[in-house]
């Protein structure tokens, strides 16, 4: 049975222009904001990445973070049930087939089309979500162009942002409120459904290393497994992965 009321979004904070929306968030977060507050920027001048990279985030794109109180901050699954909790809202808002790649990547057409940041700040997690909706290729560095793409490429038209924000936010609470519950495994499943990475191969650079093979699963944990040639596969924590 859904649920009358939703945490994610309850309060919502749109600005016009920031740095970034998980440093916004970080910091009312230390001033008292309550679990489910969100902040969505219609700009951001230092959109950040994982590991330190940027986010290029001009007008036209979803930019927002939410701000989550869960049992163990640093939990890798967040990310995967962020993921999920957007590929699902967006896909129900646009009609664009996005799927995911391990470990925060949304895809579509092989491309780029957003991706998830979540920052631990026990006790919280500020989860940042991207998506380019109606970004302009030319508005994007020319290095991330080619690898790019929105939303409204694919599906031929300009797409509603208040639309796609509210299916995020349904998204992300409806994938969260499992997790929460103890149904992770669910959202696990619904995260392979969409998964463009599982039963290919791929090379992951962890922590210095080069790892080659199937990415056979994911497991309980969230952790991305890949089978080489021998032996029992590699669990990978954190990294890039590189389908081939
Ligand atoms: C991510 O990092 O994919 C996480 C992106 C999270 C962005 C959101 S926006 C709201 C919130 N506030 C923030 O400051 N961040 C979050 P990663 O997997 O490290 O990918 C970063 C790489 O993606 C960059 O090095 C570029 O190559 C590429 N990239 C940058 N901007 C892009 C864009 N707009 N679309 C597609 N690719 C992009």
């Amino acid at each position: 049975m859904r649920r009358q009321t939703r945490l994610v979004g309850s309060t919502l904070l749109r600005i016009d222009r920031l740095g970034s929306t998980n440093d916004l968030l970080r910091s009312l977060a230390r001033q008292g904001a309550a679990e489910g507050t969100v902040v969505v920027a219609r700009e951001q001048t230092a959109g950040r990445g994982r590991m330190g990279r940027s986010w290029a985030s001009p007008p036209g794109g979803l930019w927002l973070s939410v701000l989550l109180r869960p049992p163990r901050p640093a939990d890798l699954r967040l990310a995967l049930v962020a993921a999920v909790g957007t590929a699902e809202g967006v896909r129900r808002a646009s009609g664009a087939p996005v799927g995911l790649k391990w470990p925060n990547d949304l895809v579509l057409q092989e491309r780029k089309v957003g991706g998830v940041l979540v920052e631990a700040a026990p006790p919280w997690a500020v989860v940042g979500i991207g998506v380019n909706v109606n970004v302009e290729r030319a508005l994007l560095p020319p290095d991330v162009r080619e690898r790019a793409v929105c939303l409204a490429e694919v599906v031929g038209h300009t797409v509603d942002l208040d639309a796609v924000l509210e299916g995020v936010l349904a998204g992300v609470d409806d994938a969260y409120d499992a997790l929460r519950r103890g149904r992770g495994e669910e959202v696990l499943d619904r995260w392979r459904r969409l998964s463009v990475t599982l039963g290919r191969p791929a090379r992951v650079r962890t922590g210095g290393r080069l790892i080659e093979g199937i990415a056979v699963d994911i497991d309980a944990t969230g952790a991305l497994l890949i089978a080489g040639s021998a032996g029992a596969p590699v669990r990978v924590l954190t990294g890039d992965v590189t389908l081939l």
